[in-house]
């Protein structure tokens, strides 16, 4: 009797944009396949959990009826293009939408294994005879990751992809792309040469360009990253291990053309902005708050179940975002009243009535599924958001957004050190606390505390809340508070990021 293995499957969305049918698809394969929740990830795709190895074949194709996929969502590939999802500016995001759908089209593998063997396809060349125009006979060094983002917002953390694009918005049209590179998050306890690392904003370039870019710095890192150490082989080691100007010139080769100069831009959050907002064509947008991702019900907040009975009427669409959050979009003027109704009935709006602290929380999944996990997140910060929750309540910062993250391992997979605090786990009940990250998610942040045990942290942290809430300076966030105060210096690279 064969033992009865268990899979996380992980589906492609760019843009985490998903039709009402897809939704309500996703949400029944969810109870009948897998461990009856969807998990909406840090990249803006599904996660299943507990699909049994005899009905994987069967959910591959339950998702290929609604035209969802798995591939590329896991490997040496480009993954999930992230794009936020901007409830109030409906023509730029379309605009990045079709070009993150455009650039996760280009970088598909083309191989035809995943459709012969989970939908029987027929076998029409040989995997030894496959020609990968972009990825070649031996794929890409390491995962690779891409975001397009329009500022003010960077919730998808430009600082934790390979590439991003910084839409630059002139005259409320996107005039082209800011290109940063390099990003990323991965590291391991104690291995020094290994490091989170902010992207570097290396030039600007058109439209009409982004495709091209997004090909040429992939394959530069094909061409050129670490083969034979898995440790070392993202794009953030291969520009260190050689020079940012090296890394330009070199991209500027392979694309026949020179990137032009960088333009201006800011950013102020990676953070969700919740509750309504109706953009320029009259459309209703809301932002929710899913913690942890995780959609299930609840006796108090049947949020699954309310999500579907909205699936069922929207006449919009859904938007994963990169926080695990949910943006139900695009809901006409005329239908805002009825989805209200179901709102209230299934206690949904209750969810984005929580502290700052709370919505602005990520934490990955973690045990009980994740192999790699050293202590728990998802089914802790929670917890503990609680018991800091009294702290900040006391102090008078319910509404003040800090961002807090907590991964069960460092591997990042919560993007802990773009945050003002991050939990990051090392052993059963055990963290690192690092503090000072940028609030916009700017700056990486740094070693406060080694090895806590979880159930200190409040006690930890009280005295430094209480210290912000006292004395900070008009519009000083956490993060920048730390740094001023004393408690850890700010991190200005990735090459620093371990010296304290
Ligand atoms: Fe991740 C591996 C979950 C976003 C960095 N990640 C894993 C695995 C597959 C564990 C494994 O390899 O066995 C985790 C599955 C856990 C489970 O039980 O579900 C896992 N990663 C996740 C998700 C589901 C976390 C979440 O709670 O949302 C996210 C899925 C994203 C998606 O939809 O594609 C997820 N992972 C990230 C991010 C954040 C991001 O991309 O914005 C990072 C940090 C950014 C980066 O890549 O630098 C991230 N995951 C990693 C790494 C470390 C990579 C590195 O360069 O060192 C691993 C381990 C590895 O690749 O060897 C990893
Ligand atoms: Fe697993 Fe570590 Fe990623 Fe958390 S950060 S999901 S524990 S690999």
């Amino acid at each position: 009797l064969e033992k009865a293995y268990s899979f996380l499957m992980r589906v492609r969305l760019p843009g985490g944009v998903v039709s009402p049918k897809q939704w309500l698809h996703m949400d029944w394969i969810s109870e009948n396949f897998a461990n009856n929740t969807l998990k909406l990830t840090t990249r803006q795709a599904f996660q299943l959990h507990g699909v049994i190895k005899s009905q994987l074949k069967r959910t591959v194709q339950e998702m290929d009826k609604v035209a969802l996929d798995c591939i590329a969502a896991c490997g040496d590939v480009n993954r999930n293009v992230m794009v936020n999802p901007n409830p109030h500016l409906s023509a730029l995001h379309a605009d990045t939408i079709k070009l993150a759908t455009e650039i996760s089209e280009h970088l598909l593998p083309q191989g035809g294994a995943y459709h012969e063997i989970f939908l029987d396809q027929e076998k029409v060349i040989s995997s030894e005879e496959v020609v990968e125009p972009i990825y070649g006979k031996t794929y890409l060094p390491r995962k690779f990751k891409i975001a397009i983002v329009i500022p003010p917002s960077n919730d998808c953390d430009i600082h934790a992809n390979d590439l991003s694009f910084i839409a630059i918005v002139e005259d409320e049209k996107i005039v082209g792309y800011n290109i940063a590179v390099g990003g990323g998050m991965g590291m391991t306890h104690g291995v020094e040469n290994t490091y989170p690392r902010l992207a570097d904003i290396i030039g600007f370039c058109t439209p009409e360009q982004v495709v091209d870019v997004a090909e040429k710095v992939l394959l530069v890192q094909r061409d050129n990253g670490n083969r034979c150490d898995r440790k070392q082989s993202r794009l953030k080691y291969t520009i260190d291990s050689r020079s940012t100007e090296w890394f330009v010139q070199t991209l500027n080769e392979y694309l026949g053309y020179e990137i032009a100069p960088v333009r201006p831009y800011e950013f102020t959050t990676n953070g969700d902005n919740f509750g309504w907002h109706q953009d320029e064509t009259g459309n209703w947008h809301l932002n929710l708050f899913i913690e942890g991702g995780r959609v299930v019900d609840s006796p108090a907040f049947p949020v699954k179940t309310g999500l579907r009975e909205i699936a069922k009427v929207l006449k919009g669409e859904f938007r994963l975002t990169a926080n695990q959050n949910l943006a139900i979009s695009n809901i006409p003027n005329d239908q805002k009243a009825e989805i209200e109704v179901i709102l209230e009935k299934y206690n949904i709006l209750k969810s984005h009535e929580r502290s700052a602290l709370r919505l602005y929380s990520i934490a990955c999944v973690s045990l009980p599924t994740c192999g790699l996990a050293l202590a728990e997140a998802e089914r802790y910060l929670p917890v503990l958001v609680t018991e800091l929750e009294e702290v900040v309540e006391e102090c008078g910062l319910r509404h003040d957004a800090i961002t807090i993250r907590m991964t069960g391992c460092p591997n990042g997979c919560g993007r802990p050190f773009l945050s003002e605090i991050a939990f990051v786990g090392r052993g059963p009940g055990r963290y690192n606390l690092y503090l000072g990250g940028g609030h916009a998610g700017q700056r990486l942040n740094k070693l406060y505390r080694q090895d806590i045990l979880g159930v200190d942290a409040k006690e930890i942290l009280k005295p430094l809340i209480e210290d912000y809430a006292k004395n900070r300076q008009d519009g000083e966030r956490f993060g920048d508070f730390v740094i001023r105060a004393g408690y850890v210096e700010a991190t200005v690279n990735g090459l620093d990021f371990h010296k304290n």
